[in-house]
């Protein structure tokens, strides 16, 4: 078993990343010192179980220990900028994440790393383009942010390791190099962990560091720019033709075939069962990533055709009295919930009853107000920064609940046979639920016991 260099660790914040983190770390026989700023972090059980010698403080961070240390595992929970990690830095430590770690073991293997960031989108490409490289071979890993830490592949032997990657993690990473990479799109999100969108964006463009290629939205500027873009670049745009890389183009009934180069037909949108432009992109981002992998095109479009989306991500749950009610838990800030309104919904109906609100993040919904008037019949908001979207409604009917089953049952109230009754809070979940996953299942189980 190889043997890291013998330093002291700090694991700072536990969770799911500080957990693996901190396992992966002590069965390397390294020394670790764990710290969480929450009095009962995730995980705390299984690490006083497994390892009762192991030092843990939680409540808050020790700001003298951590001047001791070599190198802190810093969780994307938390800042770099916290003033206690920046003294450390002052003070020699290195801070790095459990990508770091997790890279530094696929160092001089032929593992092909696939890194896909980006406002929106991520999970749905990261795991549409992981059933396309589990097909082309079953030594493949899925992980990251998708809610996968990478740790849990450490011991494998992998081809392809497709990995999303969020802003946070991205701030701590130095170690990838000769990867393929991709920024999905870029809209605002995190505005509260980030002084201003520039450094969000600088944030993201950190994945084209060290690549060997990279996929980019030639609708988005912010994905085309940025000093670290390798010479190898496949585009796409949702855009009609004439561009290399993929676009569309207009065929019978109102839909689109994928192209590529301009000429040659990869699929046509009726051949698929995930709908909505947005998932369109996401479509041609998962075959660009793929052709650069070496991934077969009939393997990616075979898996295309088949591939019904993830939870949470404008997910279908159940139609009563002509209700149809969707659950986009996901539609976690403004660009999600806009790319849901706008995919889901019909001007002249405006069919859609909207469930919104949660931790805004210091979001501007401003944009969002502008699509909710074009799309929603009525809005029922929930969370702590309800109010915060409820100026931005002008005329839209708007009502506050306190629940999640209580905005159900409002919900209900507002909508008509052929409405849509949709869960796309474009917020944060954590101040009324454990997760998003938490708050998309909730909706469901109440869904499920309506008469
Ligand atoms: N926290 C504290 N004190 C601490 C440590 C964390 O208050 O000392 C808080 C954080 O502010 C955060 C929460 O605890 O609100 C969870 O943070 P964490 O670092 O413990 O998170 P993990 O459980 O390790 O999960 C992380 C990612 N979470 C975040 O980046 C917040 C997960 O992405 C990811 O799936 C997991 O690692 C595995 O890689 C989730 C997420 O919400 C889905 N990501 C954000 C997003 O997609 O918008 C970035
Ligand atoms: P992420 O992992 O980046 O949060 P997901 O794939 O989980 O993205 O999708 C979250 C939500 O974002 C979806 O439910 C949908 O509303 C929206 N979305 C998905 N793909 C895109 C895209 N390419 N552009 C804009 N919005 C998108």
């Amino acid at each position: 078993e190889q043997q890291l260099n013998s330093k002291k660790y700090a694991v700072v914040g536990l969770g799911m990343t500080g957990l693996s983190a901190a396992r992966y770390l002590l069965s390397k026989k390294q020394s670790v010192l764990i710290m969480d700023t929450r009095i009962n972090p995730p995980g705390l059980n299984e690490i006083t179980e497994q390892y009762p010698n192991v030092r843990v403080l939680t409540g808050a961070l020790d700001r003298e220990l951590l001047t001791e240390v070599d190198e802190i595992i810093l969780s994307p929970g938390l800042s770099v900028h916290l003033p206690e990690i920046q003294h450390a830095i002052e003070n020699g430590a290195q801070v790095s994440g459990d990508i770091d770690l997790f890279l530094e073991q696929l160092e001089n293997t032929q593992t092909q790393i696939i890194a896909i960031t980006g406002s929106n989108g991520k999970s749905t490409v990261t795991a549409l383009l992981g059933e396309m490289a589990r097909a082309a071979s079953p030594r493949t890993a899925v992980c990251g942010n998708i809610g996968v830490p990478v740790l849990d592949f450490v011991d494998q032997d992998l081809d392809f390791v497709i990995l999303e990657l969020s802003s946070f993690q991205l701030e701590t990473l130095n170690r990838m190099s000769g990867h393929i990479a991709t920024i999905l799109n870029i809209s605002e999100d995190h505005m509260d962990r980030y002084d201003s969108l520039e450094d969000y964006v600088r944030a993201k463009q950190r994945i084209f560091v060290g690549s060997r290629a990279a996929v980019v939205n030639l609708d988005d500027n912010c994905t085309t720019s940025g000093q670290n873009l390798p010479p190898l670049c496949i585009g796409y745009s949702l855009e009609l033709s004439g561009k290399n890389g993929f676009s569309l183009q207009a065929i019978e009934d109102g839909h689109k075939a994928i192209l590529f180069n301009n000429h040659e037909t990869w699929v046509n949108s009726s051949q698929l069962k995930l709908k909505g432009s947005h998932n369109l992109a996401n479509f041609m981002a998962a075959f660009a990533l793929g052709q650069l992998a070496g991934i077969h095109k009939d393997i990616m479009i075979d898996v295309a055709c088949n591939f019904t989306g993830l939870d949470h991500r404008c997910e279908w749950v159940a139609e009563r009295n002509g209700i149809v009610f969707i659950n986009d838990s996901k539609g976690t800030n403004v660009g999600a919930t806009i790319a849901a309104l706008a995919g889901l919904g019909d001007e002249s109906l405006k069919h859609i009853v909207l469930i919104a609100g949660g931790i805004g993040k210091g979001a501007d919904f401003s944009k969002l107000g502008k699509t909710i008037q074009r799309f929603c019949r009525k809005v029922i908001l929930i969370g702590q920064d309800a109010e915060l979207i409820a100026v931005h409604l002008k005329s839209v009917e708007h009502v506050f609940a306190d629940t999640l089953q209580n905005a159900v049952e409002r919900a209900c109230e507002g909508a008509k046979s052929g409405d849509l009754v949709l869960l796309s809070p474009a917020c944060a979940s954590m101040d009324m639920f454990k997760s998003f996953e938490d708050r998309g299942n909730q909706f469901k189980r109440i869904v499920g016991e309506l008469r």
